[in-house]
Order: C-alpha cells, then structure tokens, then sequence
C-alpha cells in the first residue's frame, strides 16, 4: 500500500501542541518528540487528576447550603422581564469552583543519546495509523541508520519502544524521567527499571509509573535514577502507569496502582518486542481496519506540515481530507478505550498542569462532539468509556437534582470532572445547564439503535435516560406567555441572557421525551410514566421558531442578530445531532441561521458546521468547512486547535465527513446524501447505519455504482439515492427487494452480504 495512511515530516518536533505526534492506548498516551541528541516522549495517564475528594473544599458543585426560593427567583424575574443578565443569574445560583481540578501531566521520558549527529541525514518522524506505530530514523555521519519506534499497546497495557541500528553495537543511550510533580515523586532505578512514585499534592491520588529497558548485546547499567545502555544492538523498553483512582462514587479511589503496574511491565519485558507489536497491531487494527475511504486522489509524497500548507480547498485536497478521515478514527482508538476515562478536551494527550479548561468534561457540545463519529464510523467500542462515564454521573446527578431542584431524577451542569461534578461554578455565561444531561444519554440510544442490544437497552441505556426524563417531567413549567411547557430558567450555551424556553433546551428535551418513549415502547416498559411523558411532550414547546428573517430562532422571543458570528449555533441542534428537523419549513430557517453565522468559529465550531451542511444535504458547502477547518484551525500534527489545541474538532471532523457519505436518521439510509463535487469518484466500506447495517458504496460522478451492504440483526434495509429510483441488480438475487419513491427496501438476513448495482 501507499503512504496514505501515515503522517511524516522531515524534522523533529519543536512544539509540543502543534508537533508532536500521538499515540495512546486509552487510559496512557504519549507524544512523540522525535527529538535526535535528547529524545522526549510526553507522558499521560488519564485519571492523574487533582481535585475531587481528599480536596477539603470539594462538594461537587452543589451548594453547601439550600438556597429555598432561589431558582424561583430567576424564574420570576425572567417571566416579568423576559431576560435575565447572566451575572445575576450566576449571582444567585452560582458559586466559585472549589476542589474541580485538572488533568495533570506525568511527565516525560527522555533518551540521551551520546554521540548523536548535530545534522542527522535523511531524518523522517512519521505516524502509521494503519499500525497505530510512530517511528523515527535518521542516518549518523558513520552511515548508520538508527530506528526508533514506539507504540502504546491496549492489550499489554503499555507503552513500548523499541531503539535500534543497522550496524551491531551501535546503540547507545540514557533513559531517565523528568516527573511534572517534582516536590511530590521519588523516582529511583534498579535492575534495568526505573519507577516512579508520587501522591499529587491536594487530593492525594497515588500514582504510579514504571519503564523496564532491555538490551541486546553491550550493556545495561544504572547511573543514579537513569538507565543507561551502551553499545547494543537494539534495545527495548516498556512503562505502564496508573493511579488509584476509581470510578465509584462518592470516594473515587480503588487499589494502590503499584501491582496493576509491576503485572503490566514484567509481562511485557517477558516477551519478544515483535511478538508484543504484532499483538499491539492486530488489536488495533482489528478496529482501525473497519473502515477503509477513497476519495479517488493519490496523497503527495510530502511532508504532512507542507501538505497541509498547500491547501487551497481545490480538490486536490481530497487526499489529505481521507488522511484527515481516518486520523480522527485513529485519536479515538488512541483516546478512549473501555478501562479508563472517556476522553477529554484534550484526549489523553496534555504536557500541562494548568491545560487550558482544565482539559475537562465539558458537556454543552464538547464532550459529546467526542463520540460524534463512534458509531457511525465503525468503533462503537470507542464509547464505552462514555457510557460508563455518562452512567456514574447519575448518583451525584441525582444528589444534585435533589439539592438544587428538590426533585428526582439526576443532571449535570456544564462541565464536570472525573469525580462526579454535578453541581455549579459561578462564570456567568457557562456554569448553568440542568439540560446537559438529556443530552448525555442520547448517546446510549444511539449506540442501541446501531447496535440493536437490546440488553443495553433495557439495563443501562432506558434506566438512565427514563431518570433524566422525570427531572423534566418535575420541572417544566407552564409558560405563562402562552401555556407550553418550558425550561427556565433556560440559557442557550455560552451566549446572550438567560430567557425561558431557549430553543436548544427545548429541543433537548423533546429528544430526551422522544427517545425515551421510544425506547420504552421497543421493551414494552413503563406504561404510566410513559403517559405522562407522553402528554408533556405535546405540551412542550418544540424549540423551533422562524424568526423575522428566516432564521431558525435561538431563543423564544425573536433576539436573533443577522449579524452575529457566535461559535455556538445551539439553535440547531435539532438539526444535528438531533433528528427534530426533517420538514422543509424548518430545513430551509435553519439554512439561513447557519448562513447567518458564517463560516468562521473555533475548530470545534467549524467541526459542527461541517455536520450540520452535510444534514441540509449540501455537500459542497459541508466541504468548504472541512476545507476552512484544515486550512484555519488545524496544526501541522493534524490536532484540531480551538485555539489552543482542543480535539473534539478533530473528533466533530471525521463525524462530518461521514455524514456527507451516510446518514441514517429518519428510517432510510441516505446513500452519499451531500457528496460534494470535488469528491466526484471515491469509494468506503465500514461506516454503520442505525439498524445495524456496515455500508460500503463505489460512486462516481457524484452517484453510487455499487453498494455493498452488511446486515447487523437480519433488519429490512432502505436505502435511498436518486441512483436507485430505476432498476437495480441486487446480489444475492433472492433477496426480494422492491422500489418506491426512490427508496430500496431489501429484506436482509442476519450477517448475510449484498451487492445492489443501479442500472439505469
Ligand atoms: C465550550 C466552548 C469554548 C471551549 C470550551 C472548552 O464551552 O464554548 O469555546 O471550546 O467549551
């Protein structure tokens, strides 16, 4: 195969944000320097947070004392005003963050190399992502070629590298360990392993790290706290890391890290370093090698940083788009793996102690942009740790509801921790959003609806969406402008006052009601609630309003500003990722809101308006943002940049262009349904469709000359395209489809492959 899945550059990174290149097993991740005289990895575990409890300070965000009247308070004035200013609001339900905490570094391991070339010879740092390997090499003055390479294994459970030569004794280096919490870890070496210690200051969290270096051939010795390696002809290393957090609450501490720890690297060391990689890349690309995308143009044969220079948005650029693809495919694999954390602003990837937003949970679009191409690109194991994560937030969820609210069910405000932050901080246009949970758990019907377990369904995925429904069921309220049920005090996220009846609450809650009803007719659960539900959601306010210049209104009383840029278009999230709006009516204000807000916005922004065109079916355009994406906020290691670096554009990214390729919202599986023209030909296998079926599809000109599909549970398939209205072969031939409007509709049976060729 060609280079079209590796990501190279012709020198070592300087810059940890924008050079570096990733690799991570989930719970550890590593960035790779590449640096030649003093190589640096950069070191993450994800649960090495500070804050939480063992944090004096820490009560979840929820108020130390009951605040009676208070959210009544706002909902008064909001009724008799119409607005209320987003300080006064924080003034009276807020309060200052204590004990939240942030995502810490561990630090680095550093290779001295003695004797390494001032001016190396054909240097190249390169990333696979077909192999999840990153691999440096370089040629001394001598001729000697050195290989590096490094790869962080889910399987083993850890991070391994391997240092070698094409000439025998020529491998020589030091490996030590600069910690990032220097006053609270001892690091110490003996018998070719160096470990790491520590108890981060405030919450205590106990961590743990160790890196066992082997030899062949020369020798290996200790120089105080570093390894050294002299004369070998390869050498080979392996760390594991971990802390004794756990995900229960309301502690968050489980087992001392240092056996899960010592088990990991003595495994690893016990066996042949090819033996670990082979198992480390079948791992990966047991999920990586799911889904395969061609847009029909070959990648240069350049340095990734100067590929992503030369973008101009003409179709050339497609090469670099299927990279772009399969990168944030490759970050997720990377990042979120069932065992650890979901991941966060950042991944798994942070060199910082004070990251920007703490590298959190932030739950009004970032967190679920995240999983946004889970399923749908084919990974749906990726999800687990949200799941799991989405789950733990019900107990403090729960507390929260009841402190703040006085009711049940459970909430999440607008960021959160890894050790159930439920509750509130006081920054005014960020800390209130009661909603967020509803949003949470749309997840968990996704992954049934493309998974079809109905177990999940039933013991995780409803319980937890039923409980967020009955904190709506208590807490609608009858707006007194025209009697529908609304939330206030709403706020739509990071932007303008607090009102009730925002459209994306609104909207929120229709889809929490919708899917809940749902998933309780598929079980055949829950009667009474279910009236109930059923009656507040005809009573609810949509959130869907055509304002005076066609937009798609943000909030319930037309505010909107033509000329308002905000990063946030919360107005739609009924359009993506929601499913509300399917009516032209409402296709065509949401058209123009989006238009309104322009093509500019963070990374993350851009990301979601790449989905939100590919929903309007308006493929050139989704493009234009991918293009504005790539071209404005994106870093010469392909790291999606806010700025600063944040990943959920990447993540919002690949999601995008899977949707300009399938979508599958509405009960039909809409073929290409925004292709744009510079994809003219190109072809993918792999992406799933809700219901259970793996699509593949050959296009060229703009239509499908062949679609392959796989059937999940045996379901009926629709597949739609302008191309399938004629005839159409379909292979096996006793498959008994039929046509109607467009639409293909094929019995299909459980596992069984079809060939559907448009004739005409
Ligand atoms: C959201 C955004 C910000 C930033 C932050 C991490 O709240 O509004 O732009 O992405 O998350």
């Amino acid at each position: 195969m060609s280079n079209s899945l590796v990501l190279w550059y012709d020198r070592p990174a300087s810059d940890w944000e924008s050079e570096t290149l990733p690799i991570g097993n989930g719970a550890l991740g590593a960035t790779v320097f590449g640096t030649v005289a003093t190589e640096r990895l950069q070191l993450n575990e994800k649960t090495l947070w500070t804050g939480g409890p063992g944090e004096e300070t820490y009560r979840h965000g929820d108020w130390p004392e009951p605040r009676p009247g208070a959210v009544e308070e706002v909902q008064r004035v909001i009724d008799e005003h119409g607005r209320m200013a987003p300080e006064d609001v924080a003034a009276l339900l807020g309060q200052p963050v204590t004990g939240f905490g942030a995502y810490q570094s561990l630090g680095e391991l550093l290779l001295d190399v003695p004797g390494a070339p001032a001016a190396p010879e054909s240097y190249r740092r390169s990333l696979d992502l077909g192999t999840a390997v990153a691999t440096v090499t370089y040629r001394d003055a001598d001729g000697v070629t050195f290989t590096r390479e490094y790869l962080a294994s889910h399987p083993a459970n850890v991070i391994a590298g391997r240092i070698g030569a094409d000439r025998p004794g020529r491998v020589s280096f030091a490996l030590r360990f600069a910690g990032a919490h220097p006053g609270a870890e001892t690091v110490t070496a003996a018998g070719g392993r160096l470990r790491i210690r520590g108890a981060l200051p405030g919450n205590g969290l106990v961590y743990e790290g160790q890196v066992q270096v082997r030899a062949e051939g020369g020798s290996l010795t200790r120089d105080g706290d570093a390894i050294v390696v002299s004369g070998a002809d390869s050498a080979t290393f392996a760390l594991s890391a971990a802390t004794d957090y756990a995900p229960v609450h309301p502690a968050y501490r489980g087992e001392d890290p240092r056996a899960k720890v010592t088990a990991a690297v003595d495994a690893a060391a016990a066996r042949p370093y090819d033996e670990l990689r082979r198992a480390h890349e079948a791992d990966h690309r047991a999920l990586f090698g799911r889904v395969r995308l061609d847009l029909g143009r070959p990648l240069p044969s350049l340095p990734t940083d100067r590929l992503l220079d030369s973008c101009t948005g003409a179709p050339e650029d497609s090469a670099l788009e299927a990279l772009y693809f399969q990168y944030g495919r490759y970050l997720l694999i990377a990042s979120s793996r069932p065992g650890s954390l979901p991941a966060n602003l950042q991944g798994v990837w942070n060199a910082s102690n004070t990251p920007p937003w703490d590298a959190d949970y932030h739950t009004n679009i970032n967190i679920q942009m995240n999983y946004w191409p889970a399923e749908v690109t084919n990974l749906a194991e990726t999800a687990e740790p949200y799941l799991d994560f989405v789950e733990a937030l019900r107990e403090p969820g729960r507390r929260t509801a009841r402190s703040m609210f006085g009711t049940e069910g459970w909430v999440v405000h607008q960021n959160t921790n890894p050790f159930g932050f439920t509750g509130v901080h006081d920054w005014p246009t960020s800390f209130w959003m009661p909603d967020a949970a509803g949003w949470l758990v749309r997840h968990l019907y996704e992954h049934y609806l493309f998974g079809g377990d109905e177990a999940f369904l039933r013991e995780r995925a409803y319980p937890a969406m039923r409980e967020a429904a009955l904190f709506w069921l208590a807490n609608l309220r009858a707006d007194p402008r025209d009697g529908t049920l609304v939330v206030s005090p709403s706020y739509s996220p990071e932007h303008g006052d607090f009102t009730a009846g925002a459209a994306m609450p609104q909207q929120i809650v229709w889809d929490l009601f919708t899917n809940t009803l749902e998933a309780a007719e598929i079980l055949g659960l829950d009667a009474g609630p279910c009236e109930r539900l059923r009656e507040a959601l005809d009573r609810l306010d949509p959130g869907l309003r055509v304002g005076s210049w066609g937009q798609l209104q943000e909030w319930k009383a037309d505010l909107d500003d033509p000329r308002d840029r905000h990063r946030h278009v919360s107005q739609l999230f009924a359009l993506h990722p929601g499913r509300q709006i399917t009516d032209p009516e409402h296709l065509e204000a949401a058209r123009v809101t989006l238009a309104g807000r322009g093509d500019g916005g963070t990374g993350w922004s851009k990301a979601w308006k790449i989905n939100f065109w590919a929903r309007l079916g308006d493929g050139d355009h989704a493009r234009k943002m991918l293009s504005e994406q790539l071209r404005l906020s994106t870093l010469a290691n392909l790291w999606d940049s806010h700025p600063p670096f944040q990943i959920d554009g990447n993540f919002g990214a690949t999601s995008g262009m899977a949707e300009m390729l399938l979508q599958s919202h509405t009960g039909t599986i809409d073929l290409l349904p925004a292709l744009p023209a510079a994809w003219d030909g190109g072809s993918f296998d792999g992406l799933r469709a809700r219901g259970g079926h793996t699509i593949g599809v050959s296009w060229e000109h703009g239509g499908p000359t062949e679609i392959r599909l796989t059937s999940g549970s045996g379901e009926t398939a629709r597949l739609r395209s302008p191309a399938l209205g004629g005839r159409s072969r379909v292979e096996p031939s006793g498959a008994g489809h039929s046509v109607a409007d467009g639409v293909l509709t094929l019995p299909t049976r459980a596992g069984a492959s079809y060939r559907i060729i448009p004739l005409s």
